[in-house]
């Protein structure tokens, strides 16, 4: 699938809002790239796939998951908002038939994170934290950050992901927490 046709379908797929936001992801990922490297294309089409599945039934979603055998344990109780990213990894290479592996996976990392992200994981996962739409405490540190290293501007993004869920006793997917430690203990071991 061409990039362009990419495009078109998730302006197909989502509110105008949405897809400027999208818009924006690929536009920061773009620049992330070009300073940090990484597959370029690799990291425009996750981006501008990365929120395919936000607007599909999360009932759905859990079914094409549980489905998958993605996952060994019950991501139920996490709560609907992670759904979109492992569903839109699965939707794309169904609908979209998008094979990538560095592409699919960049799909599924982008709300949670997780340990061992590749490069384009890492870019497609700050993009979305940091475009220029993000208005949220914390996005301008993670910016800041993200100018030092893309590592930085991850562990900025766990960081506040984690502060913000548990400042309203929500559960927290454990990717999240590893990808923060990950992260963190490259931080400490820096300085
Ligand atoms: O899809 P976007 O809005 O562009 O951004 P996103 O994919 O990062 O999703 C953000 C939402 O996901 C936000 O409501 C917080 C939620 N979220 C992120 N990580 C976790 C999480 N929710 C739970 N319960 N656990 C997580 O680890
Ligand atoms: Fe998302
Ligand atoms: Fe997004």
């Amino acid at each position: 699938m061409k990039l362009t046709e990419a495009v078109n379908a998730v302006e197909e797929a989502l509110p105008l809002r949405r897809f400027e936001h999208t818009m924006r992801v690929a536009e920061t990922a773009g620049e992330l790239a070009s300073k940090y490297g990484g597959d370029a294309d690799a990291v425009q089409m996750a981006a501008v796939l990365h929120d395919y599945a936000k607007y599909r039934d999360p009932e759905e979603m859990l079914q094409e998951i549980n489905r998958s055998g993605m996952f060994a344990y019950d991501i139920e109780g996490y709560g609907t908002e992670i759904l979109h990213a492992f569903a839109g990894a699965l939707l794309v290479e169904k609908e979209l038939n998008i094979r990538s592996s560095v592409i699919l996976q960049a799909i599924a990392s982008h709300t949670t994170g997780r340990a061992g992200m590749s490069l384009e994981e890492k870019i497609v996962f700050l993009a979305d934290y940091i475009e220029p739409g993000r208005t949220f405490p914390g996005a301008e540190k993670a910016r800041e950050a993200s100018r030092h290293s893309l590592e930085a501007g991850c562990l900025e993004a766990c960081a506040e992901t984690i502060r913000f869920l548990s400042g309203r006793r929500l559960p927290i997917f454990p990717h999240t927490f590893e990808a923060y430690n990950e992260f963190a203990f490259m931080q400490l071991s820096e300085r």
